[in-house]
């Protein structure tokens, strides 16, 4: 029996569901970042984070570790491509969505859907452009020489879709005359199942954002969404966040002991 901590508001989360889905495994998904389910999550995963993935009594927490351990217990429909130089290629894309594309579109977000009055830093907006700009032009590059961004659909794609789902919602959209080939890639993906499975959640999630019993007051900061925005220049803006404690920080997480783990649900 297949349990994943879930949320249709984490590009992680959606990674992972959409990968379960493409390999065809039975999953019971629980929606981790309820306040409801805070301790459940919490005992799978003391940084409070989604996704955790706990298949019988085996917790896999952190979503390329999921995906490697899915491609290692269920090799059916791999999403790691053959050859070593795709394997690597879109591991290496992976690691950009999940470090650095993540990063921006997070850090942008906050004032969309966080439960506070004032408004975007200036220059924020553009600095998220300059940088996805890098990432659209790369991505424009490896799909002008193939059908998906690593050769056969795998994880690199559906480990960006979630992202690049979002960009037209966060205004930092790319655009068919600059990016003819990225577009054509998202309009494919959109159309896969996994995909526009996907984005039903997501849309009814947002739709129903308000009436969710999920943190908006505080924001959950970690590593690679810090560095962005202090590396950008943001760093007064963040640090008056964490004077007016407008900060939540992921507790410390440590590998569990072979043991089964608690069970909670
Ligand atoms: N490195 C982790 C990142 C997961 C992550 O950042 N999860 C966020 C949602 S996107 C989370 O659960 N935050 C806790 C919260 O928002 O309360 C992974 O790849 O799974």
């Amino acid at each position: 029996m297949i349990k994943l901590y879930d949320s249709a508001f984490s590009p992680f989360a959606r990674k992972v569901r959409m990968i379960l889905e493409h390999k065809g495994l039975n999953f019971e998904a629980v929606d981790g970042l309820l306040k409801s389910n805070h301790e459940a999550l919490k005992a799978v995963n003391s940084r409070i984070e989604v996704p955790v993935l706990v298949d019988n009594d085996l917790v896999v927490a952190n979503s390329a570790d999921i995906v490697s351990y899915l491609e290692f217990r269920y090799p059916t429909k791999p999403v790691y491509p053959e050859t070593p130089a795709a394997r690597v290629h879109a591991r290496a894309w992976e690691r950009a969505a999940d470090t650095l594309v993540d990063a921006i579109l997070s850090d942008i977000s906050y004032w969309k859907w966080a439960d506070r009055q004032d408004s975007m830093p200036e220059g924020l907006l553009q600095a998220a452009r300059a940088d996805l700009r890098l990432v659209y032009d790369a991505l424009e590059k490896d799909l002008a020489q193939r059908e998906f961004v690593s050769g056969p659909l795998s994880i690199a794609d559906i480990a960006l879709f979630p992202h690049l789902a979002s960009v037209r919602a966060m205004e930092v959209e790319f655009a068919a005359h600059e990016h003819p080939n990225l577009v054509r890639w998202f309009k494919q993906m959109r159309a896969l199942p996994i995909c526009a499975a996907d984005l039903r959640r997501a849309r009814e999630f947002v739709v129903s954002l308000k009436d969710r019993n999920v943190e908006r007051q505080r924001i959950f900061w970690r590593g690679d969404r810090i560095e962005w925005m202090l590396a950008r220049g943001f760093h007064d803006w963040f640090f008056r966040e964490i004077q007016e404690h407008r900060v939540l920080w992921p507790g410390p997480t440590l590998p569990g002991s072979m043991e089964p783990y608690p069970r909670v649900l």
